[in-house]
């Protein structure tokens, strides 16, 4: 096999120039950490007054990890480094309690990111010739505007399709002859399934490639997903505190997600001990962006559990591979491919005076998609024979969930008392989806 690189120089970089980059880049980050509001103090407090005082890697270890909860207390500035004229645009990740974590990008972090994502599209065997339907949410979520921008620098055409509407999609795929696709792994199968449905036969359409990610899934699925389209699915690994996808990729090997070590330096710790785990076992991602001046973020804790493969890869890059990602170390559940933690359920039934004290959350599998349901008991001053008054308490939770996860869920309501209690610590979560990863 021919493997095309997209910046042949930096993704075959062999290491030590390759750790020689990430350290003049790392201590570029402390310049720009210094001057937030965040990590100013914590940075002073390690002993870390400027940049030359990272004299090694290794160094790095000397800054505490930033968790998901730093983010929020530091809403809306406290992790911005630069004035704000400079800024150009921002993102805001899903599944937060009320307060977004939101990462600000000047024009240069914009071209960067860009510049990675085009490096992943690229090493995937794409080029100008293919037409590339983004079947993603646009918006604040950044897989829509990143996949944008990386398609569109590849020169490959562009068709911002966005997520759902699948009859139009398929319109749009033979309009225009689609060649590579991007998309949740679970929309990609649903996309397959109402395929069959409305008769739209795979050879009818010119597809070759998808890219799939932002929510777990098996290698039994991306087979699944090969098989019934005919395709070639890469994974693709990013999160938005870290720009967003193109952050780690699988190439025309598919086995494993170079992650790109000149934009952001890994880590893997035990989720619980916090030490670093030996090489090629399975513990939690901690990433460092080394690309993003705006909005510097040092030793952030993914969640995200993964290892590293020991083994270079065939394709000859340098930068190491990681595995696909097998779960979480927090609660953080992804449905349909957006983020939600159980605790933004929790705020918004709890906030409602009709509802009971009890309620449980259940996932399961609808066909190929995620279904939510909400199932909560009522207070004891609320008559369960009262259908209007229940069906106008069902659709209001319904409408605030949904206003506040922004996925529709089910609602169901229980008598007072009637919902299984747990002894000891509650059990309200049930993924009920298969688990095959
Ligand atoms: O999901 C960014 C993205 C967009 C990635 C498009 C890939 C494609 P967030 O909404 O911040 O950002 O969610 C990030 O999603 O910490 C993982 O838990 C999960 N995730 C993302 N990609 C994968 C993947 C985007 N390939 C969170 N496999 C991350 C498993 C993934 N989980």
């Amino acid at each position: 096999m021919t493997y095309q690189y997209w910046h042949p120089d930096i993704e075959t970089m062999p290491r030590p120039e390759l750790e020689a980059l990430q350290l003049k880049k790392l201590r570029d980050m402390i310049t720009y950490s210094l001057r937030t509001p965040f990590y100013a103090p914590k940075l002073h407090a390690a002993g870390i007054k400027g940049p030359e005082d990272l004299k090694t890697l290794d160094d790095l270890k000397r800054i505490p990890f930033t968790t998901k909860h730093d983010l929020r207390d530091g809403f809306p500035y406290g992790f911005l480094s630069i004035p704000k004229e400079e800024v150009i645009r921002l993102h805001a990740s899903s599944g937060t309690t009320g307060t977004p974590t939101t990462i600000y990008f000047n024009r240069e972090d914009l071209r960067r990111w860009t510049s990675y994502v085009a490096r992943c599209i690229y090493g995937t065997g794409c080029n100008n010739t293919d037409v590339f339907q983004n079947m993603i949410t646009y918006g604040l979520f950044t897989g829509g505007l990143g996949f944008h921008a990386g398609g569109e620098e590849v020169g490959m055409l562009v068709i911002p399709s966005g997520s759902g509407n699948t009859t139009r999609q398929f319109r749009l795929m033979q309009d225009f002859g689609t060649t590579v696709v991007h998309a949740t792994p679970s929309f990609l199968l649903h996309v397959e399934s109402i395929m069959r449905a409305e008769g739209v036969s795979r050879d009818s359409l010119r597809l070759k490639r998808a890219f799939a990610g932002a929510e777990p899934y098996s290698e039994d699925t991306r087979r699944r997903i090969e098989g019934l389209l005919g395709i070639d699915v890469f994974n693709s690994y990013g999160l938005s505190e870290m720009n967003g996808p193109g952050v780690a990729f699988e190439c025309q090997c598919k086995n494993g997600l170079h992650l790109w070590e000149d934009g952001y330096i890994a880590e893997i710790i035990n989720p619980d001990t916090l030490e670093p785990v030996r090489e090629g076992e399975t513990g939690e991602l901690v990433l460092t962006i080394l690309c993003r001046e705006a909005t510097p973020i040092l030793r952030y804790r993914t969640r995200d559990l993964t290892g590293f493969y020991t083994e270079p890869c065939a394709c000859g890059r340098s930068h190491r591979r990681i595995r696909r990602i097998t779960g979480r170390s927090d609660d953080m559940l992804i449905i349909n491919g957006v983020n939600v933690f159980p605790s933004q359920i929790e705020e918004v039934i709890m906030a409602m005076k009709e509802v009971g004290n009890n309620y449980l959350i259940e996932i399961e599998k609808d066909g190929v998609l995620d279904r939510l349901t909400v199932k909560t008991e009522v207070g004891p001053e609320t008559f369960m024979d009262d259908s209007r008054l229940l069906n106008a308490l069902k659709e209001r939770i319904r409408k605030t969930l949904q206003a506040s996860i922004t996925i529709n869920p089910r609602v169901e309501l229980h008598e007072s008392g009637s919902l299984p209690v747990s002894e000891g610590k509650a059990k309200r979560v049930y993924d009920k989806r298969p688990k095959d990863v």
